[in-house]
């Protein structure tokens, strides 16, 4: 059986043009190659657009608070350690309300693996600003270019010894496959950042480039692609 609940049955929130489409199918088809099933995995989103994807798996799945999602799984995989414990959450949720999460969750390195959609923004409630938003990107807060330079999750994992870290993107399905594939059977804590698109919304609505933009950063150096390993 899918991973995936059928369009037909569980209609998705996400807009047209969406990376989470992406993000679902990719990281269901990989878990499913790795064995993954109702018996030993355990999905765990937070809020925002990109944390409504948990239900959208055939897999227990809880939809927690917002921010809350590394203290939820960390707790989950201590009473249950011979469970898969998976995050799929948004960057607001993971890297600026549960930031503080992310630093300490780092650093007492469960084995639990987090899939972050990195659209660089607050999405579900209309385009705001976040930690991870670029220098000079245009939001519905900073509709002249936003002032501050982003968070980098990798610069925080450096607290942690041994680590699976990876920046990948949904353009480019080979390299955020098997950044997806490494995460899953990385015996350890596991960090994929997933550089993706909120065009349809955001980008219609403020008119911005940010999606050219985005392309060209990917495009113009391979060195912001990354897979790394960390041991201690
Ligand atoms: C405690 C709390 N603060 C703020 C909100 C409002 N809120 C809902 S979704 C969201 C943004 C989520 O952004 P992100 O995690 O990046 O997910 P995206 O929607 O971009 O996928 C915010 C601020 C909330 N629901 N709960």
């Amino acid at each position: 059986m899918s991973l995936q609940k059928p369009m037909n049955e569980k209609k998705r929130i996400f807009c047209p043009g969406c990376g989470l489409f992406t993000i679902e199918k990719i990281i269901a088809e990989e878990m499913e190659k790795i064995g993954g099933d109702k018996n030993n995995t355990v999905i765990v989103s937070g809020i925002g657009c990109t944390a409504r994807i948990s239900e959208y798996f055939n897999l227990d799945t809880i939809h927690t608070t917002h921010g809350r999602t590394i203290p939820t799984a960390e707790g989950i995989k201590i009473a249950n350690p011979d469970i898969n414990v998976v995050i799929i959450s948004g960057d607001g949720d993971l890297l600026s309300i549960g930031g503080n999460h992310f630093v300490h969750g780092s650093r007492r390195n469960l084995n639990i693996k987090i899939f972050c959609n990195n659209n660089r923004l607050y999405a579900m409630t209309g385009g705001q600003s976040a930690a991870t938003t670029p220098k000079g990107m245009k939001t519905k807060t900073h509709p002249q270019g936003y002032e501050m330079e982003p968070l980098d999750p990798k610069g925080i994992l450096k607290n942690n010894k041994n680590y699976f870290f990876s920046r990948t993107n949904t353009l480019d399905i080979e390299h955020f496959r098997n950044a997806t594939k490494q995460s899953l059977e990385w015996e350890g804590f596991s960090f994929v950042e997933i550089i993706s698109p909120c065009l349809a919304d955001i980008e219609r609505k403020l008119k911005t480039d940010n999606m050219k933009e985005l392309m060209e950063y990917f495009k113009k150096d391979k060195e912001n692609y990354i897979y790394e390993i960390s041991h201690s």
